[in-house]
């Protein structure tokens, strides 16, 4: 089997929810040297993409959806993600982020591949969870003395709590001190741009190149 083959099967068994046949996959895949990062891009992701539009056309429901999740996540946490961490060699702190899914919204499985990807560039990453109040992330973001603060939403209907936060962060004369970057499915540049956020990546790996950016930007290099 060649490199698509093997990823084009994990898509496939993942979508059927084939649990310990999508993992034998992923072992698979390892043991022929694809690397974790290809394997969570071009094979999970996409899967678990295909297995939310079989849910809105109504050929899935919120069980095989929880399920996947879970199944992803598991593949994460015992296989890619100690593998992503043995990769990782930057030891030099670029920068304090603090990171969490808004509030009422509780998809975690993209901000958690973003907040991996950031700690292995060499962040210090605070990583808040879910469901998290506006007022949690500016309290977190003065405690640490953030660089960056990064939201991900995954609604159309918690989106807009995004833009809430950057007002509170007005509020509080936080905003000229720290930056933000938003992502998620449903978030665009030009959504960022309209709530007034810094800036918008569309992934784990454009948001480090973003993250790096922004901190240059802030210590003028
Ligand atoms: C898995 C899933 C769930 C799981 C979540 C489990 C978990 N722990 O995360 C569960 C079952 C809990 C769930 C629940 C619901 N879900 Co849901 N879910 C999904 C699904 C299938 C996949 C999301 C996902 O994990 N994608 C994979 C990751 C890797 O991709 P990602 O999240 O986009 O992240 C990448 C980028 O966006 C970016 N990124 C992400 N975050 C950030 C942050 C920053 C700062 C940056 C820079 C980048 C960035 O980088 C990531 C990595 O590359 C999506 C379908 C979809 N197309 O997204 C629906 C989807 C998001 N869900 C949907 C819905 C409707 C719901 C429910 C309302 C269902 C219900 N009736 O109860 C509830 C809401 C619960 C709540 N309050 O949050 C809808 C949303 C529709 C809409 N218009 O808002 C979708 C689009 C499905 C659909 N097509 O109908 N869901």
């Amino acid at each position: 089997m060649n490199r698509e083959e093997i990823l084009e099967r994990i898509r496939r068994l993942m979508v059927e929810i084939r649990i310990d046949e999508v993992k034998e996959a992923v072992d698979e895949a390892l043991r022929m040297g694809i690397k974790p990062l290809d394997i969570i891009d071009n094979a999970l992701t996409p899967a678990i993409r295909e297995i939310g539009d079989l849910f809105e056309k109504g050929e899935y429901f919120l069980p095989e959806l929880i399920i996947s999740a879970d199944l992803f996540k598991e593949i994460m946490d015992e296989k890619l993600k100690p593998l992503l961490t043995a990769e990782g060699s930057a030891r030099e702190v670029l920068g304090r982020v603090v990171i969490g899914t808004v509030k009422g919204d509780l998809h975690d499985i993209g901000k958690n591949i973003v907040a991996t990807m950031l700690e292995i560039a060499g962040f210090e990453v605070y990583d808040l969870g879910v469901d998290v109040a506006p007022e949690e992330f500016v309290r977190k973001a003065k405690e640490v003395n953030a660089d960056i603060v990064a939201m991900s939403a995954l609604l159309t209907t918690t989106m807009i709590e995004m833009k809430n936060v950057i007002e509170l962060l007005k509020r509080e004369g936080l905003r000229d001190k720290v930056k933000v970057i938003v992502g998620g499915a449903p978030v665009t540049e030009e959504f960022a741009r309209q709530i007034g956020a810094d800036a918008y990546a569309e992934d784990a790996v454009k948001a480090v190149e973003v993250c790096k950016k922004l901190v240059g930007e802030k210590t003028g290099n």
